[in-house]
């Protein structure tokens, strides 16, 4: 680890403390969503669409009705009046954006191919899944909108009559002469990249147990969700429920990457059937309905172009986007591109910017956050024409990044885009990496290959990106038309034993929030990390919360239970004086103690405190007993994290076949919490960027049918397709907040993509592939090495190949 600063002395932040949450989790301990059950309990059956695009005549549900177990059975008419307005979007990203309706079951139309139309409640899953088949929906098939140009023509099917139009909004950043420093500039390097549409893969799919209390007008609704507190205030608000009637509870839930950062239609039937029947009821999502229904990630098409000088430096950028928006607006889906919208020149300086974002309606799963969220896309577009510049300008792509990198900050600063970056050492990770991938070692190599004209040829690539996240000080999501807070809050309770209950407003879901809140509270009042219990996901419990997505976590709830111990320390000082005789300027908190100033031997520990805290028998005047301490923290601005990726890989020339020789991830996250939990979220993000790189893509066909619509032909990797990952740091802390973090959930997702096709397309060079897009799969790298062979753009033996002005991936659309 390279240490750009010097780390405030701790017991157990910064240590490999083993994740306490790991125990239930590998033994069958763990609680999830599929293992609750209440007695009395029905199933949900969602019937969904089989087609992206349909007028829907009637639904008839009276043989589902007749078949043996069924309670219930409902149109999506028969359930309108349920939802006061159908389900929400927090993000209206511009005045004039255009966001239909969303009933969570569909009424006149279908407009996507897993679409809910009807619901069926019976007394068993199977009982639901044999009934679900009879119910009769007269389907009268429209021409599907599909690919995001082609819905933009005129006379292009329109999902929502009521706009006459699939164009959404357009959301627009303009800094600068961006025009006349493109006019002028000696170099323009003007790309398209498409970004393929991803399918989510959490280990556990979705699911939705309801309990009501039907006397009291209460319900607990259970969902393997990232955000019980986001879902308890929207779906109070859906379905008319008094909010403090309503708690939300996320059980242990198996991943999320983002897909559980919604408010999906199965919730709002699953509380609106509880309602009607008077019941519990459980839905739990099959792996390929969650195909389907649950929200995908990307499917954007990036213009990317960068002015820069003769020799590299870059002037201006300009990237227009078009991002699919699918059938509806989810939870937050039409601000996905505008969390990458200020970082479209990366890590590097640039005079002007210019950023644009059409979001476009097609017949196709809702797009919405999947990890990295708008972040990959601009990193990918960032670091592709890095590479591209760097092939046109002749120069190292390592030496140019360096050349154009924003000199290292240790506080807030401001760039071009108007933002501030909250600290940066952009070279220190690249150095870094550099070292550990053998840089120039496996340049020579590739040279050798070259030279000898190998089959088999090795590409070198590079990522050296930043996201911002720790989403966010609220004032700034209010400029952005961001519909909820970016605060966090922790409460400390210190009981009478000693131990410590820390209730935190995040919803971890894999990031292991109990081991890094304890050692966070250890540290910050002197207790042992076995002795404080971190409590989360429940409503009812940590009532104040914003939960969990962005790689907000840390850098906000993490900084809320900072400050929360801050405020235990500050009265355990009032007692602790009182009790000592001295004054409270006397003492001083030493060693995880308050000692009297040079006696060493006058000490009182927070659990000495928290017993004459409870007991009450000598407190100072005026001091409330109990120890016990709210903060609700709201960032003064975002962190950005950064780093520099290197993959190395092989690529057979005969059969497009690409092998990952080496993968080295060198991350700045600021100061560490936990370095073996920043590892292990590396290795998984690293793993999905590499996927979406090599493997992955939602394919549908001509008439909007999912064809990758099971594991079998939805390419996620499995252990074996991916390398050893060397993983690193250099250590930038971060100027936003106390505890110097940022974050790093979702890193190596967005790192990643770009440093594996910048490396192939390196491979690829000699041979006259200009470009590559995404995924890298043989059959596309094969035809890509055919195509340059029949125009003839080979280079000359040992040549590495030349940029040109305006290049399109192959393979977009
Ligand atoms: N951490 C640390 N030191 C730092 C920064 C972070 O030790 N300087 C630790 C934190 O204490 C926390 C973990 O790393 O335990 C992640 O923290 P953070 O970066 O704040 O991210 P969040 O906890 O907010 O997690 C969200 C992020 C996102 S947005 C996605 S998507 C994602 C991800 O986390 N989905 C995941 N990681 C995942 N990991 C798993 N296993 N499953 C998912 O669904």
């Amino acid at each position: 680890m390279t240490q750009t600063a010097e780390p405030a002395a701790t017991k157990y932040v910064g240590g490999g403390v083993p994740r306490k949450e790991d125990p239930e989790l590998i033994t069958g301990q763990a609680n999830f969503i599929d293992n609750i059950s209440i007695p009395g309990m029905l199933w949900v059956g969602v019937v969904r669409s089989p087609f992206a695009h349909a007028k829907i005549n009637s639904v008839d549900v009276s043989s589902a009705l007749e078949m043996p177990g069924v309670v219930a059975a409902y149109s999506g008419s028969d359930l309108a009046d349920d939802w006061a307005d159908g389900l929400p979007t927090a993000w209206p990203v511009t005045e004039d954006i255009k966001i239909p309706k969303h009933w969570p079951v569909a009424q006149d139309k279908a407009r996507f191919a897993g679409d809910p139309v009807a619901v069926v409640v019976a007394e068993s899953r199977a009982a639901t899944k044999d009934a679900m088949e009879t119910v009769d929906v007269d389907y009268e098939p429209l021409d599907a909108a599909l690919e995001i140009e082609a819905a933009l023509e005129d006379g292009a099917p329109v999902l929502h009559d009521e706009f006459g139009t699939n164009n959404s909004y357009t959301w627009t950043l303009s800094v600068g002469e961006v025009d006349q420093i493109f006019n002028d500039a000696p170099v323009v390097v003007k790309e398209r990249y498409y970004h393929p549409r991803l399918i989510p893969n959490a280990i556990e799919p979705r699911g939705v147990v309801v309990q009501p209390a039907p006397a009291q007008g209460e319900y607990t609704l259970y969902s393997a969700t990232q955000i019980p507190h986001i879902l308890k205030v929207t779906l109070s608000l859906v379905l008319g429920i008094n909010e403090s009637k309503l708690r939300v509870v996320a059980p242990d839930v198996g991943g999320g990457f983002g897909s559980k950062l919604n408010v999906y239609s199965e919730e709002a039937i699953c509380v609106a059937v509880a309602r009607k029947l008077r019941r519990p009821v459980k839905w739990i999502e099959e792996r390929s309905e969650g195909y389907l229904g649950t929200i995908h990630g990307r499917d954007v098409i990036q213009d990317m172009e960068v002015a820069a000088t003769d020799d590299g430096k870059i002037l201006a950028v300009r990237a227009k986007l078009l991002a699919n928006m699918g059938a509806y607006m989810q939870l937050v889906s039409p601000g996905i591109p505008i969390l990458g919208a200020f970082l479209y020149h990366g890590v590097y300086s640039a005079d002007a910017y210019h950023f644009e974002c059409t979001g476009v309606y097609t017949n196709k799963t809702p797009t919405d956050a999947y990890r990295g969220a708008g972040r990959p896309e601009a990193t990918y577009a960032v670091e592709r024409i890095m590479d591209a510049l760097a092939k046109r300008v002749g120069k190292d792509p390592a030496e140019l990044r360096r050349m154009n990198f924003l000199p290292r900050f240790q506080d807030a600063t401001e760039v071009v885009t108007g933002l501030s970056f909250d600290s940066g050492n952009y070279e220190a990770s690249l150095d870094r990496a550099l070292e550990l991938s053998d840089y120039e070692g496996w340049r020579k190599k590739q040279q050798d290959r070259r030279n000898a004209g190998d089959v088999k040829q090795i590409g070198i690539g590079l990522s050296t990106y930043i996201e911002m996240c720790g989403l966010a000080p609220s004032q700034v999501l209010a400029s952005l038309r961001y519909g909820a807070g970016g605060w966090d809050a922790a409460t400390i309770r210190c009981l009478p034993t000693g131990k410590v209950v820390v209730a935190t407003g995040t919803s971890p879901h894999g990031q292991g929030h109990v081991t890094s809140w304890s050692q966070i509270a250890a540290d910050a009042l002197g207790v042992p990390v076995e002795d404080v219990e971190v409590l989360h996901g429940d409503t009812a419990v940590s009532p104040l919360g914003m939960d969990t997505y962005g790689s907000r976590s840390v850098s906000v709830g993490g900084v809320a239970l900072h400050n929360a111990a801050g405020k235990i320390i500050a009265k355990a000082k009032t007692i602790a004086a009182h009790e000592l005789e001295v004054s409270e300027d006397d003492l001083e908190w030493i060693d995880g103690k308050l000692q009297v100033k040079g006696a060493p031997d006058k000490v009182k520990t927070i659990p000495e405190v928290a017993f004459s805290a409870w007991t009450a028998h000598n407190l100072p005047e005026g001091t409330e007993p109990g120890l016990e301490a709210t903060h609700v923290y709201d960032p003064p601005n975002f962190t950005f994290p950064s780093g520099a990726h290197v993959c190395v890989v092989e690529v057979d020339t005969e059969t497009g076949m690409t092998k990952i020789l080496d993968y080295v991830a060198v991350d700045d996250c600021g100061n560490p919490i936990n370095p073996v939990i920043i590892d292990g979220q590396v290795h998984g993000g690293v793993a999905q960027g590499i996927a979406e790189a090599m493997y992955e893509e939602a394919v549908y066909d001509e008439s909007g049918n999912l064809l990758t619509s099971s594991m079998s032909n939805y390419r996620v990797p499995s252990a074996a397709e991916l390398p050893n990952f060397t993983t690193d740091r250099t250590v930038t802390p971060s100027s936003t907040n106390p505890l110097g973090v940022k974050g790093i959930g979702e890193a190596g997702t967005i790192a990643a993509p770009p440093a594996v096709v910048n490396a192939v397309e390196d491979a690829l060079g000699p041979l006259g592939v200009e470009s590559i897009g995404m995924p890298v799969t043989p059959e596309r790298v094969w035809a890509a090495i055919n195509n340059a062979r029949a125009k003839g753009t080979e280079a000359p033996a040992g040549g590495s190949g030349v940029g040109s002005a305006e290049r399109t991936e192959g393979g977009n659309r």
